[in-house]
């Protein structure tokens, strides 16, 4: 009741803002080297390691049921975004699809162009967390991912891997590439894991 007439004073939006967190409006690009363009029907999402080994096509992942969700993103950058619409396949809807082998507790996510992040398996299927094609209700940028990224809405958005192309499936958790540049292992905004001797 009380919250239908009094704003939380103190900046956070009602616990909303993780610490450090300045809010924008814009949708600032973060890309580390070039940008690759895929076609829609070049993508493929291979998945190996401990799990049996299959891929996904284009045609595969738009045959799924699609699910659109709204939430807030955060950037390591300090920006956070409030209500960004994202529409593709959960990453629980996929995972139907995927056979693991004993032992798997984490995923390499790969990306065209070389780019990865770990996941443990927790943070990996999430009913939020999908395999989107499209933002805001149109066709998602190649900039911001384009044709299809993953958004991982609860960890800093590094974790959200633009252009997938692959899940490897782990027996322990290991550094992607941000990781291994100083990043937080798991990178939770709301506890500032931002680098990696926080
Ligand atoms: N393949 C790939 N995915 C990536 C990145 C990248 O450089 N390459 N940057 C990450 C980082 S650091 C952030 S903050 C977000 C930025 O997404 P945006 O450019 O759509 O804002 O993508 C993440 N995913
Ligand atoms: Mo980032």
């Amino acid at each position: 009741m009380l919250g239908k007439f009094f704003k939380k004073p103190d900046g956070d939006m009602g616990g909303r803002v993780p610490p450090g967190q300045a809010l924008t409006t814009r949708f600032p690009v973060l890309t580390y080297g070039p940008t690759p363009r895929i076609e829609p029907n070049n993508v493929e999402i291979r998945v190996w390691g401990l799990a049996e080994e299959t891929r996904f096509t284009w045609d595969d992942l738009m045959a799924m049921p699609q699910t659109t969700h709204t939430y807030d993103i955060h950037c390591v950058t300090h920006w956070s975004k409030f209500d960004t619409a994202w529409t593709g396949v959960t990453v629980p809807e996929l995972m139907k699809r995927v056979t693991l082998k004993p032992g798997a507790t984490h995923v390499m996510i790969h990306s065209y162009g070389g780019y990865t992040t770990n996941l443990s398996l927790e943070d990996f299927v999430r009913d939020l967390n999908l395999l989107a094609h499209t933002f805001d209700g149109a066709p998602l940028e190649t900039d911001h991912g384009g044709p299809m990224r993953l958004v991982v809405p609860h960890l800093y958005f590094w974790k959200s891997a633009k252009w997938i192309s692959g899940l490897e499936f782990m027996p322990h958790d290991e550094p992607g590439f941000w990781e291994r540049n100083g990043y937080h292992l798991r990178g939770d905004p709301f506890k500032e894991e931002r680098y990696d001797d926080d």
